[in-house]
Parts: structure tokens; sequence; C-alpha cells
């Protein structure tokens, strides 16, 4: 019997707005060697386990890779790279690091055709160009379930120098995507990431309430994402994910325990060093 659905979290923006540098703070690891930021890569599919990693081309394809040569693995005709590590947070969900959306040099392609695999998104938009037209472009073709159920992180808060700057780019952006996901928090990863226990950083940085608000939404996605096999980009506007999918019957004797388990609750590495709940 195949294992429950984990709920799978995509990572997009635009380039540089910290897509990557947040899924080092989740995992409370850095997954790919520090020179692969300048690299253009495919959506970076993360999930628990030893494995090994591999390329999966577009015809579906599989292929080991080794991380040390990231800069070989052609963007175009890689459709995801799959990672896995044994983090806490892999434990509760999947999380698919995006390329920058509008990068001249990587056909929009490259990441459209793995969204029918994505149930939400944590958006980064970078403070100090918050919420540009091109990102308000894009998010106007997802379907509402996953808006729903995304975060809005504006990132690079460090860089408002004033409490004036952080209120009107606040205020500005809420009111640009009123209803268009399910909370908005203003952060500097950054700062959450030298935080350590440094807990008034880690307060100072915005990470708190963000992290909090994740773990709920996460909560509600792993029971979403246990009743519906579709990846919730592929729930229609309008079309309810199914109230109760009937359990395949399994005889008594040979159910495992596990299968019963409930979801853990997400503890990224940095949020739990400093007692934050
Ligand atoms: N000051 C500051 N710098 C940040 C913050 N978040 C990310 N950065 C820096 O911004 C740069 C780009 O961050 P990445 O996490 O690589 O951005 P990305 O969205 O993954 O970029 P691409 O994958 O190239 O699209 C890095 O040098 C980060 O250290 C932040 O909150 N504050
Ligand atoms: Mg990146």
């Amino acid at each position: 019997m195949s294992e429950r659905r984990k709920p799978r979290i995509a990572l997009m923006g635009e380039f540089s707005a910290g897509k990557s540098t947040l899924s080092n703070l989740l995992l409370g690891a850095r997954p790919l060697p520090e020179k692969v930021t300048a690299t253009r890569l495919s959506p970076v599919w993360m999930s628990y386990g030893n494995a090994q990693p591999y390329r999966e081309d577009v015809d579906g394809h599989a292929e080991a890779i080794s991380l040390d040569h990231l800069e070989g693995i052609p963007v175009e005709e890689t459709r995801v790279i799959r990672l896995f590590m044994e983090c806490d947070v892999l434990d509760v969900c999947d999380l698919i690091d995006f390329p920058g959306i509008s990068d001249p040099n990587m056909s929009s392609e490259v990441w459209e055709r793995v969204l029918p695999e994505i149930d939400a998104v944590i958006w980064c938009t970078h403070a100090t160009q918050a919420w540009r037209q091109s990102e308000a472009a894009v998010w106007e073709t997802m379907p509402q379930s996953v808006r729903e159920n995304s975060i809005l992180l504006i990132t690079r808060y460090d860089k408002l120098t004033t409490d004036k700057d952080r209120r009107r780019v606040f205020k500005r952006v809420r009111r640009e995507t009123e209803g268009q996901f399910g909370g908005t928090f203003p952060i500097s990863l950054l700062q959450a990431l030298e935080a350590g226990d440094d807990y008034e950083k880690w307060d100072g940085s915005g990470a708190g309430p963000f992290v909090e608000h994740l773990i709920e939404t996460l909560q509600k996605l792993s029971d979403l994402a246990a009743r519906s096999p579709e990846p919730l980009y592929n729930i229609a506007d309008g079309q309810a994910v199914p109230e109760h999918v009937a359990a395949p019957v399994v005889p008594r004797r040979v159910q495992r325990s596990s299968d019963t388990e409930q979801p853990k609750r997400v503890r990224p590495a940095a949020a739990s060093s400093n007692g934050n709940s």
C-alpha cells in the first residue's frame, strides 16, 4: 500500500528574492554547495529520506547526478532535480525550490511544467521592489485552491531602513494582494538564519509569526493531501476537495500501524533551537 501523500510546497518568486535562503532556513541545512547559487537550476524537489540524488528528464527518465556537477545538468531537458534529506520539515511536507519566475536566461516552461505537482506556495517577494507586475501576473493564473493555502513572504525586510518605509510597503502589498494569500509576513531571512540561539534576533527577523502560520497551514494541508490524491493545483476553481476518499480495503491483519499515524508537527531547526513554538 502506498504511503500517505505529503503536501508539496513550492518556493516561488522573482530571482534573488530568497527562495533558496528560505529552503536553507526551513531545512536547517544547506542542501546544495554554496557556488550553486550562481547556477541556473531546474526546480529542486526535496523529500525525506537518504536516497541518492537524481534528475528526472522531461520524458520521465531518471538519471543519477552528482551534487558537485550541478552546472552540467541540462536545464531545459530536466523536469526536476530530486534530493533526499533526513530533515524534520521534510517529515511533514515536500519542498520544491523553483527558479526565478522572470529569468531572461530561462524559459518559463522550465518551472510551469512542474506546477501541476504542487499543493501550495510560499511566495518570496523582495521588499525593496515588492509585488511587481510580473509576480501579480503569475499569481493570477494560480487556482484559488492553491492561493488560499499559500503564504506571501516580504523578504529582505532589513533592506527597508525606516519604520515609515516598512509600514508603507506592508500596507501596499496587503492591499494589492487582498484575498489572494492565506497570510502575509515581512521577514529578514538572513537575520533568521543567523539567529541561532539568539531569541531576540529570531523574533526581530519576523520569523516567529511566519513559522507559526506555516505549521498551521501544513496541518491543514496534510489533511487535504490525505483526501486528495491530486495536488491542489489540479483542483479547478469552484470544485471542492473530496470530503472523504474511500480508503482502499486492506485486510485488518496486514494493516501496518504506521498507516494510521498522525503526521508530526514541523520543527524548523532554527525555530526549535530557539525554543520558539
Ligand atoms: N539582506 C538580506 N539578504 C537576503 C535575504 N534573503 C536572501 N538574501 C540574500 O539574497 C541573495 C539571493 O538569495 P537566494 O536565496 O539565493 O535567492 P533565490 O530566490 O533562491 O534566487 P534564484 O534562485 O537565483 O532565483 C543571497 O545572497 C542571500 O543571502 C534577506 O532577508 N536579507
Ligand atoms: Mg534559488
